[in-house]
């Protein structure tokens, strides 16, 4: 991992090594804390953050949902990325990704959250392709998870909560050992739902397709994606998938802020269209 100078810890600045939590926070044993993924790019003025009013307003909508109450308001959030940025400038070089988290401190034990402490703070280091350069530009192998995405019937996927990384995790987990580079989750339907830290795209004659939000995040690269595609006068469906129409797909891509856009060129063995970055990914990716 590479460490800038600074985090931003409950309104200060702290040096990195310093950013530390007690081993009795109440997150750390229950799971109930929500983060972000923003991605700064360096652009020819600087660095500059990608949808960063959407990625807080939904840090703010996943507390709500997890009921904690967040110490922060929508602009002092916003300030609070701007902040540490600046004050990390001289060790960034490239693109930032930004890791916001709110999470639940040290004083109460037991399930019940609503007396702990409400902690936040905010990471900025440089990371590259989370699924590798190769990914990125040659696609990824993919495997169906023998895990279902968290039902909404007992998890709410609209929130993004370190809780429901578990499932996230062990397909991953899954998929690694399996000699994939990422999982393949579907719903408890048997429909196409994510990936496990990723929203899900496949081309069928000349048509983009994406699952509705139902047990998932409300991604803003899937949103982005569609808005690029309607510009570029792409048709966009959003409906059901099921795998084995992935695999007859002619071309499937994962989207997300870590992963932006990765192409998938294997699903259980299956090798989707030409087995590289289909053509519309790849205008889809330069457009992005
Ligand atoms: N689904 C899940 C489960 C998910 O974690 C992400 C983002 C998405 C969809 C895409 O959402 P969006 O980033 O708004 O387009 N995953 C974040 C965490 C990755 C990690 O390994 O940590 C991310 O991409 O930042």
């Amino acid at each position: 991992m590479k460490e800038s100078q600074y985090i931003w810890k409950d309104g200060k600045l702290v040096p990195w090594a310093e950013a530390t939590t007690h081993i009795l926070s109440h997150t750390l044993h229950y799971g109930n804390a929500v983060f972000e993924g923003t991605r700064a790019y360096m652009t020819k003025k600087g660095l500059a953050i990608f949808r960063l009013k959407e990625h807080i307003r939904r840090l703010l909508d996943s507390a709500k949902i997890v009921c904690i109450k967040s110490p922060y308001t929508q602009e002092e959030l916003e300030k609070a990325h701007i902040e540490l940025l600046r004050a990390n400038r001289n060790d960034y070089h490239g693109n930032v990704y930004i890791r916001p988290i709110m999470y639940l401190g040290y004083g109460v034990m037991g399930v019940s959250h609503i007396n702990a402490p409400v902690s936040v703070a905010i990471a900025a280091w440089e990371w590259g392709a989370y699924l590798g350069e190769d990914g990125i530009n040659n696609g990824i192998k993919v495997k169906t998870s023998s895990f279902v995405r968290n039902p909404t019937k007992a998890m709410m996927g609209k929130a993004k909560v370190a809780a429901n990384y578990l499932n996230s995790q062990m397909a991953k987990h899954e998929a690694l050992s399996c000699g994939c580079d990422e999982a393949l989750l579907l719903d408890d339907n048997g429909f196409v739902a994510e990936g496990s830290g990723e929203c899900f795209f496949i081309v069928r004659n000349g048509k983009l397709v994406t699952p509705p939000y139902d047990n998932t995040l409300e991604s803003i690269t899937q949103a982005t994606t569609i808005e690029l595609a309607r510009d570029m006068g792409i048709p966009i469906e959003q409906r059901r998938i099921t795998r084995d129409e992935v695999y007859i797909a002619d071309e499937a891509f994962f989207t997300g802020t870590a992963a932006e856009i990765t192409p998938v060129r294997e699903l259980d063995a299956r090798v989707i269209g030409n087995g590289k970055a289909g053509e519309m990914t790849k205008k889809l990716q330069e457009a992005f």
